[in-house]
C-alpha cells in the first residue's frame, strides 16, 4: 500500500486550507502575474512559483501533513478556456514540484509530508449535457499525467457536483496511472449544497453508491457550506461508507459584507466542529476549504495535538459502519435487497416487450416513452429496464435519446438491456447513477463477457448474468447451477465484483406451449433458484417473470405471473423484471385460479388443470 494511505490509517491527517483565499488576499497583478488571464489561478504555478510555494510553506508551518496542489482548474478543458490547454502537463507537474519544494524546506524534522494532486470539476457538467463523457475523461487523464510526473502522492477529485464527472475524473486518473505504471490512491470529495444534494440533485447516498463502485480509497465532503451544514452528511458517511472519510468544510456559510464575501467561522470554531466529527464520526482526514487560512489550520493542528496530550497525531476513532449494497440513479440510492419484497424492475420500456413503447420509439415520441417510465415508477417499480433494440433502427441513437432524457427526470436507477457492447458503453457514458448491465452470458464463450465486465468495473455498474453457456440455455437444475457457479467465479472472483452486485438470472421459459418437453421448465427454474440461493447466498437472483406465461391470454398471464412470482420469491429470488401494476397479491386471486396456476407450475395434470 502507499505511504500516504499507511499514514491515514495510523493517524488523523491534516490537509491544508484554501488556496483561493490566499490568492485573493494577495496583491497580484493581472498582466504581470496572471499573464492577462485573471481568472486562471493555475498560471501562477508558472508565473509566480515563489508565491505558490510560499502558500504551501505557510500551511506546512501551521501544521498541515499534506497540501493540495494549485491545480483545481488544471484539466485540459479548463485550461483551454484560457488558451493554455497545451500547457496542461507542465502546469500540473510544476504545481506538484512547488509543493515538494515547500516540503524540502521542512525536511529537518523528519516528519512525513504529502503532495495531494487536486482535480476540480471544471466548468462543464456532463449530467447537464454541457460536455460529453469522453472529452471530459481525456482532459482529466492529461491533468493526472502531469500530476504523476510531478510526483503527487495521491489524487484528490474534489468539489464534485456531478457523479458522472467523478467517473470521468477517476477513470482519467486510472488511464494516466496505467500509462505511467504508477499507482496512486484516489480520493473523491463531493460538494453538498445547502439544498442537501449535489448541484445535479444527487443525495449523499446516491453519490456514495456511485463512488464506492469506482473503487476509490477515500470519500469526503468539501466546499459549499460550513461544518454545521455538513454534519448530517458526515454522519451518513460515518454510519455507511466502508472506507476512509475526509471533511474539508468552508469557514461557515459565506456572508456579504460591504460587497465582500466573508466567511464567519473563526479558527477555533472550525477546530471545534472538526473535533466533534473526529470524536463522534471517526473521520480520517481534516482540513478546510473556502475562507480557511493558515490560522484555521493552526487551530485544527492544536486541536489534534490536544487529543493525545502531545505532538503525536491521534488515531482515527474506530467506527462501525454498515454498507448497504445498492444501485443508484443520479438522485437516489435503491437497495438491491428489499425487505420482504423483491427488487422490481419495470419491464415496459422495452421495444420487444411493449407495443406502445415500440411504436412511440419508432416515431421518436420520446415524451410518451418517458411517460411510460414515470408511470412504472408511480406503480412501484424500484428500477427500470430500458431496451431499444428494434430491427431497422439505430440502437445507440435510440438508447442515447432515452438515457439523456431519463437520467435527469426519473428517480429510479436504470437497467441497460442490450446485447450490443457499444450500446451498453454509450449508455454508461451518459449515466451518472450506478446502473445495472443486462446482461452477460457465455453463449459465445468468455470473450464477450470479459468486455462487459470491464465496462461494469470501469463505470461502476451491477451486472445481470444469464445461465447460458457455449452449449446454450441451461434448462435443468444442474446445468443452471453449474453456469451460476461459473458466472460467480468469473464476475466476483476474477473481476472482484461484489457478490451483492451480481444478479444471476436462471431464466424461465413459457410453460404454456402445450409441448410435453416444456411442462417442467418453470419447476426446474424454481428448484434452481432455491439451490443458487443456498449455495451463493450473497448474490441476487432475478427473472424476467413475464416470460413464464407467453401464449396465454392477458388475464391468465396476470394470474400465472403473480403465482409464479410468489413461489420464486419464497425460494430465494430477490428481484424480477415485471409489470408491477399487473402483479396481484395471492389473497386477491380466487383460490381456484391460484390452484390452476399451481397445477401448471408444478406440472400436476388433471382434467381441471388442462382447462385452465
Ligand atoms: N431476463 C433478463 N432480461 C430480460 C428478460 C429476461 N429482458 C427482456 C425480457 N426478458 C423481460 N421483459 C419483458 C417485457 C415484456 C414482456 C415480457 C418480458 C411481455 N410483454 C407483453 C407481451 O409481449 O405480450 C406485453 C405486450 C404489450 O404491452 O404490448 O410479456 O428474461 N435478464
Amino acid at each position: 500500500m502507499s505511504k500516504f494511505l499507511d499514514f491515514v490509517d495510523s493517524q488523523v491527517l491534516l490537509l491544508d486550507g484554501a488556496m483561493g483565499t490566499q490568492i485573493q488576499g494577495a496583491d497580484l497583478e493581472v498582466e504581470k502575474d496572471y499573464w492577462g488571464q485573471e481568472n486562471c489561478s493555475e498560471i501562477l504555478n508558472l508565473s509566480r512559483p515563489d508565491f505558490i510555494r510560499n502558500v504551501h510553506m505557510k500551511y506546512f508551518a501551521a501544521g498541515s501533513d499534506a497540501v493540495e496542489t494549485n491545480t483545481f482548474g488544471g484539466s485540459t478543458l479548463t485550461l483551454e478556456e484560457f488558451g493554455l490547454g497545451e500547457k496542461t502537463i507542465e502546469i500540473n507537474r510544476r504545481a506538484c514540484e512547488l509543493a515538494h519544494e515547500a516540503i524540502a524546506e521542512f525536511s529537518h524534522d523528519g516528519r512525513p509530508r504529502f503532495v495531494i494532486g487536486a482535480i476540480g470539476p471544471g466548468t462543464k457538467l456532463p449530467s447537464l449535457g454541457h460536455i460529453d463523457y469522453d472529452a471530459l475523461e481525456t482532459a482529466f487523464a492529461v491533468q493526472a499525467e502531469g500530476l504523476i510526473q510531478g510526483k503527487a502522492d495521491a489524487f484528490l477529485v474534489e468539489t464534485a457536483q456531478d457523479p458522472l464527472q467523478v467517473k470521468a475524473a477517476v477513470n482519467g486518473a486510472k488511464l494516466a496511472m496505467e500509462k505511467s505504471g504508477i499507482i496512486l490512491p484516489i480520493m473523491v470529495q463531493v460538494t453538498v449544497e445547502t439544498t442537501g444534494t449535489l448541484l445535479v440533485g444527487s443525495d449523499i447516498a446516491a453519490a456514495a453508491t456511485v463512488i464506492e463502485a469506482l473503487g476509490v480509497d477515500v470519500m469526503g465532503l468539501n466546499c459549499a457550506t460550513g461544518p454545521q451544514e455538513m454534519a448530517d452528511h458526515v454522519r451518513w458517511l460515518s454510519k455507511n461508507w466502508p472506507r476512509r472519510i475526509s471533511v474539508l468544510p468552508n469557514a461557515g456559510l459565506p456572508e456579504m459584507h460591504q460587497g465582500h464575501v466573508h466567511f464567519p467561522l473563526s479558527p477555533d470554531e472550525m477546530a471545534r466542529w472538526l473535533e466533534r466529527f473526529l470524536k463522534e464520526d471517526g473521520i480520517n482526514i481534516v482540513g478546510g476549504c473556502c475562507g480557511t487560512n493558515e490560522n484555521h489550520i493552526a487551530s485544527i493542528n492544536a486541536m489534534l495535538e490536544r487529543q493525545e496530550g502531545g505532538k503525536r497525531r491521534p488515531l482515527p476513532v474506530a467506527r462501525t459502519h454498515h454498507w448497504i449494497p445498492a444501485v443508484a440513479s443520479l438522485f437516489q440510492q435503491v437497495e438491491l435487497r428489499q425487505d420482504n419484497a423483491i427488487l422490481s424492475i419495470g419491464e415496459r420500456c422495452n421495444a420487444n416487450g411493449s407495443k406502445k413503447f415500440r411504436e412511440a420509439q419508432d416515431r421518436e415520441d420520446w415524451d410518451t416513452c418517458l411517460d411510460m417510465a414515470k408511470e412504472q415508477i408511480r406503480e412501484g417499480s424500484h428500477t427500470l429496464d430500458i431496451c431499444t433494440a428494434f430491427v431497422g433502427r439505430d440502437e445507440i441513437h435510440d438508447m442515447s435519446a432515452m438515457l439523456s432524457r431519463l437520467r435527469g427526470s426519473v428517480t429510479a436507477p436504470l437497467v441497460i438491456d442490450s446485447t450490443e457492447l457499444p450500446v451498453l458503453e454509450s449508455a454508461l457514458k451518459l449515466y451518472g447513477g450506478k446502473a445495472i448491465i443486462n446482461s452477460i452470458n457465455f453463449e459465445d464463450g468468455e470473450e464477450p463477457a470479459h468486455k462487459r465486465m470491464k465496462l461494469a468495473k470501469k463505470y461502476g455498474a451491477a451486472v445481470i448474468a444469464l445461465t447460458i453457456d457455449e452449449q446454450g440455455m441451461a434448462k435443468d437444475v444442474d446445468r443452471k447451477l453449474e453456469i451460476a457457479h461459473r458466472l460467480y467465479k468469473f464476475c466476483c472472483v476474477d473481476y472482484g465484483l461484489p457478490p451483492s452486485d451480481l444478479m444471476i438470472d436462471p431464466l424461465t421459459f413459457t410453460i404454456c406451449t402445450g409441448n410435453e418437453d416444456d411442462r417442467q421448465l418453470g419447476l426446474w427454474t424454481l428448484d434452481a433458484i432455491e439451490r443458487i440461493h443456498k449455495e451463493l447466498p450473497d448474490i441476487q437472483i432475478i427473472l424476467g417473470l413475464s416470460n413464464i406465461s407467453f401464449g396465454l391470454n392477458p388475464a391468465a398471464r396476470h394470474v400465472l405471473n403473480s403465482v409464479y412470482l410468489d413461489h420464486a420469491q419464497k425460494r430465494g429470488m430477490t428481484g424480477a423484471i415485471i409489470h408491477v401494476s399487473k402483479i396481484m397479491p395471492l389473497h386477491k386471486i380466487p383460490a381456484h385460479e391460484v390452484a390452476a396456476a399451481e397445477d401448471l407450475i408444478f406440472d400436476r395434470r388433471s382434467p381441471k388443470s388442462d382447462a385452465a
